[in-house]
């Protein structure tokens, strides 16, 4: 059956319709729209849940499009570097869109909710979903239906197929790590309690690992090895170790443009300093100032008055953090070819470098 009302798809990434060729990328942005009326039409047909299934439709609308959609994408790009076009059928291509709208799903359950805790302001230019009028902590009770969302979508899409259970597997599993990140991410900076000894490099790790990584790096390709039949545990061991450090990576990326990002192009307001993070320009930074700078670091960190923040951006500056930045993305970029050449090796690199090739020098 012909889902997606598509012609032939003998093209790598992109699929014939009604004479014109359409990319992933436009197939993955038509497929929300079944997703918002599959989601919110036809799943429940009691009248008194109208109002409800209203709110849940606002949601997704606000919440889910208008990404980077990185992680989104690349369930269906991996999936074509991992099966031969000629036995990825239309109905496997469709569910990897799905698939991958899950994880742009579980990004924005993640987003509402972070949003709250960092007391964040504006996310994807717009004002954050708890920010908006008459919204609050309401937004919690919304974060939860986001999350709600992706199990409703992959049992109905995915229930037939040989890899729902890894998928249900991945997706909880990933969602706990997560959390657990998230946990430590809070921990590390509480309010009002300045300590720097509590910002080390190996609790840095330790958070973007777990809160970053495995639900932006390795669940996407994990999924789609699932779906090619790859379930092989030594195979995903290989993936996980090239993908977790491409994602500590990218959140010292996230980390450094919280500060030196332009929120035009970002579209979000830096609260790192603010909310006392435990921020890869912080634990860097503290490693190479004298006793005064660290003195100095203590009276303005965490604090959130512009003045105090000013002081910490000054900081950063006279230490010359955006160059070290660009040191370490360098040095970075480096070790993962290595990292791919040393364990994708029944794995088509390709997969990694087109990740990698995403997220290198990115501005936003
Ligand atoms: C990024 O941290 C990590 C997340 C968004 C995961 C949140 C996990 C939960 C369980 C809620 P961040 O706060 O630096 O991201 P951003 O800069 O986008 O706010
Ligand atoms: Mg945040
Ligand atoms: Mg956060
Ligand atoms: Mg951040």
């Amino acid at each position: 059956m012909d889902r997606l009302g598509m012609g032939d798809s003998r093209n790598s990434n992109s699929v014939h319709q009604q004479g014109k060729m359409m990319s992933d990328s436009q197939l993955f942005d038509r497929e929300f729209d079944n997703l918002i009326s599959e989601l919110t039409e036809q799943d429940f047909t009691d009248p008194a849940l109208s109002d409800a299934l209203n709110r849940l439709k606002e949601v997704l609308r606000y919440n889910a499009p208008g990404g980077k959609r990185n992680r989104g994408l690349s369930v269906i790009g991996s999936l074509r570097e991992l099966v031969p076009p000629s036995e990825l059928s239309l109905d496997e291509i469709h569910r990897a869109l799905l698939v991958g709208w899950c994880i742009e799903l579980l990004q924005a359950f993640f987003l509402v909710a972070d949003d709250i805790m960092d007391a964040s302001v504006t996310r994807r230019g717009k004002p954050c979903w708890y920010k908006k009028k008459g919204i609050g902590l309401d937004a919690i009770n919304d974060a939860f239906l986001l999350e709600g969302a992706i199990y409703r979508l992959l049992r109905r899409h995915c229930r037939g197929q040989r890899y729902y259970i890894h998928l249900l597997e991945l997706f909880t599993e990933t969602s706990f790590l997560t959390e657990l990140g998230q946990t430590l991410d809070l921990m590390t900076a509480p309010p009002h309690k300045i300590d720097l000894d509590r910002f080390t490099m190996e609790r840095y790790k330790a958070i973007v690992k777990y809160k970053t990584a495995f639900y932006s790096f390795y669940l996407p390709v994990a999924a789609a090895m699932y779906m090619a039949g790859i379930e092989n545990e030594t195979e995903h061991n290989n993936a996980k170790t090239i993908l977790l450090e491409m994602g500590e990576f990218f959140q010292i990326q996230d980390d450094y443009l919280d500060c030196y990002g332009d929120p035009a192009v970002t579209g979000k307001i830096g609260t790192d300093i603010q909310d006392n993070k435990c921020s890869w320009l912080v634990v860097k930074a503290l490693g190479i100032m004298t006793p005064e700078q660290r003195l100095e670091l203590e009276a303005c960190y965490g604090r959130s008055d512009a003045e105090s923040v000013e002081r910490v951006k000054a900081l950063y500056d006279t230490l010359e953090m955006p160059i070290r930045y660009h040191q370490h993305e360098e040095e970075s970029y480096q070790r993962l070819q290595k990292l791919i050449q040393l364990h994708a090796k029944n794995l088509p690199h390709a997969v990694f470098l087109n990740f990698a090739k995403k997220i290198y020098k990115r501005n936003k």
